[in-house]
């Protein structure tokens, strides 16, 4: 039962080592400059609060920002998008300042925690705070609201308050 168990932890790894090779390397996060405006909704991105997006796409040297996780969710989820994206980075609201976040601060997106539905103001609708750990997600919810999600769990749905 233990060897098999190993076994089955394994095979993740072996699958993802062998899939990045093939890859071109696109892993760390970009910066967001002064300027850089957002690529749903052409807002610029620093003149707001609230955690930002990016997400790199297949082949392509540009990444695309966002001014709100949100906006980012509603590009990646598009089927059209879906299948180019190969990583996304989101800020963590543990580590970072709510009004104007910092680079430093962002995290895989996939593996983090979100927090939708607080009171906490962002841009575009209802803040999508995401955080490194679910710790950090769980004591933001109990502070201000709202409900803690995984990234699987964000869907266009909920962004449409469905
Ligand atoms: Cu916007
Ligand atoms: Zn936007």
């Amino acid at each position: 039962m233990k060897k098999l168990l190993g076994l089955l932890l394994l095979m993740p790894l072996l699958f993802a080592c062998s899939q990045q090779d093939s890859e071109v390397m696109t892993i760390a996060a970009v910066p967001i400059h002064e300027h850089d405006r957002c690529h749903m909704c052409g807002m610029m991105i620093k003149k707001y609060p609230g955690p930002k997006g990016q997400v790199h796409l297949k082949g392509l040297q540009v990444t695309p920002k966002f001014c709100s996780t949100r906006d980012m969710f509603n590009f990646a989820l598009q089927s059209e998008n879906q299948r180019q994206v190969t990583d996304l980075f989101v800020h963590d609201m543990a580590k970072t300042d709510w009004e104007s976040p910092e680079d430093s601060a962002f995290i895989d997106a996939k593996t983090a925690w979100y927090v939708y539905g607080a009171s906490k103001k962002a841009v575009m609708g209802p803040a999508v705070a995401s955080f490194g750990t679910k710790e950090g997600a769980v004591k933001f919810a109990q502070e201000l609201g709202g409900i803690v999600l995984s990234y699987d769990q964000i869907d266009t749905q909920l962004l449409a308050g469905e």
